[in-house]
């Protein structure tokens, strides 16, 4: 097997050069299965044992990541060592409440953020989903599935394209095939697509579309609200035959942005621009004289929905880092007590060495 095909290149040489991978082979994370991953290396696919764990504090790995593997035994068994350095990564806020980076793709070129357009159609969603897109250094593409369960898929496409500027929008049907012929662009040797996007919108469909055969599991939607079944369990990397990679993901129920300073950036500019030409520069933008901000609302310059969507992405961030925050002094203080507990235990088991 041709790692290149994988994705290996120039800069994951430079990476492995820079580890120390002595005795190691490269491979790359193709599903995650908790204690156990499947890897894929010039020696074929095996199955890999997570690290060691170190502090109790093990590192996150991802599908998508490359890794270097040691063979433990003959019979077969592999052990993850260490992870080499990612280009890109898409995160989120871990599920369950828990202050957490839950790290979904790694090293992904280019993300389709799905959403379908009979039901799933939600122009609020796809704002946090291309706010996490740009964070994560891939490159967004919205795809709209299910166009021949729609009507009206221009007047959709048109508000995508004022919500992303800039950002490639198409509608695909993989019942028709429509709009397939277009989207195999980004599918290029050694190139990888993730697909993001909630339960049912179509995405382990359009993977078996593109490798032509039924290579996963799809499942229909209730019909009561349109949802999905949350069909797919887990995550997966698969080679396309006509070349390029295409990474399915289960169904997202929501997404907690984890951080959003360049992605704000990228999807708002327009509105923060606006804000830095406030007359005062703490302007809460409510009443003060010369806000930008109420001037432009007024003359229909800045859209109210896209304004309150950046006031209600800009406090929810507020929280999320005060909660990262109140997580990390916590850290901070717990391995203070323990560096001062072994100084205790140094210079008190030093004294007794002494005598
Ligand atoms: N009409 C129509 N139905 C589609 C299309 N693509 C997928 N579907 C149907 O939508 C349902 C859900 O498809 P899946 O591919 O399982 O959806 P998924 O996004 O992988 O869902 P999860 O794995 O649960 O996250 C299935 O019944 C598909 O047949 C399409 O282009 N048109
Ligand atoms: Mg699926
Ligand atoms: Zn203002």
């Amino acid at each position: 097997m041709d790692i290149k095909e994988y994705g290996w290149d120039e800069y994951f040489e430079n990476e492995w050069r820079s580890n120390p991978t002595d005795g190691m082979f490269p491979g790359r994370i193709t599903a995650d299965y908790g204690q156990m991953f499947r890897v894929v290396s010039a020696h074929g696919e095996q199955l890999a044992k997570r690290p060691a764990c170190r502090h109790g504090n093990s590192m996150q790995l991802a599908v998508g990541d490359w890794v270097a593997l040691k063979r433990l035994s003959e019979d077969g068994q592999f052990q993850i060592m260490l992870a080499l350095k990612r280009k890109t990564k898409f995160s989120r806020f871990a599920a369950g409440g828990e202050v957490k980076e839950q790290i979904v793709a790694a090293n992904v070129d280019t993300v389709f953020l799905m959403q379908s357009l009979n039901r799933d159609f939600n122009m609020r969603r796809l704002e946090r989903y291309l706010i996490a897109a740009w964070e994560s250094g891939a490159q967004p593409v919205v795809v709209l599935s299910k166009a021949d369960c729609c009507e009206n898929a221009d007047e959709k496409i048109a508000v995508v394209y004022n919500t992303a500027p800039g950002v490639d929008v198409h509608a695909i049907s993989c019942v028709t095939g429509e709009g397939i012929g277009d989207i195999k662009k980004y599918f290029t040797t050694g190139k990888t697509v993730a697909l993001l996007g909630s339960s049912g919108v179509g995405k382990s469909t359009l993977v078996n579309t593109l490798a032509g055969r039924e290579l996963l599991k799809t499942g229909e939607i209730r019909e009561n609200d349109s949802r999905g079944r949350h069909t797919t369990t887990h995550r997966e990397l698969l080679l396309l035959p006509e070349g390029g990679l295409i990474l399915d993901t289960p169904g997202m129920r929501e997404l907690s942005i984890w951080d959003a300073d360049t992605g704000m950036e990228m999807m708002f500019s327009d509105v923060e621009e606006l804000a830095r030409l406030c007359r005062f520069s703490d302007c809460r933008h409510q009443s003060e004289p010369g806000c930008a901000v109420k001037e432009a609302l007024r003359t229909g310059e800045l859209d109210m929905e896209r304004w309150n969507s950046w006031l209600k992405l800009q406090k929810e961030q507020k929280h999320l880092k005060g909660r990262k925050e109140a997580k990390l002094l916590l850290q901070q203080k717990k391995q203070g007590k323990f560096a001062a507990k072994s100084r205790k235990e140094f210079y008190e088991g030093g004294a007794r060495h002494e005598y």
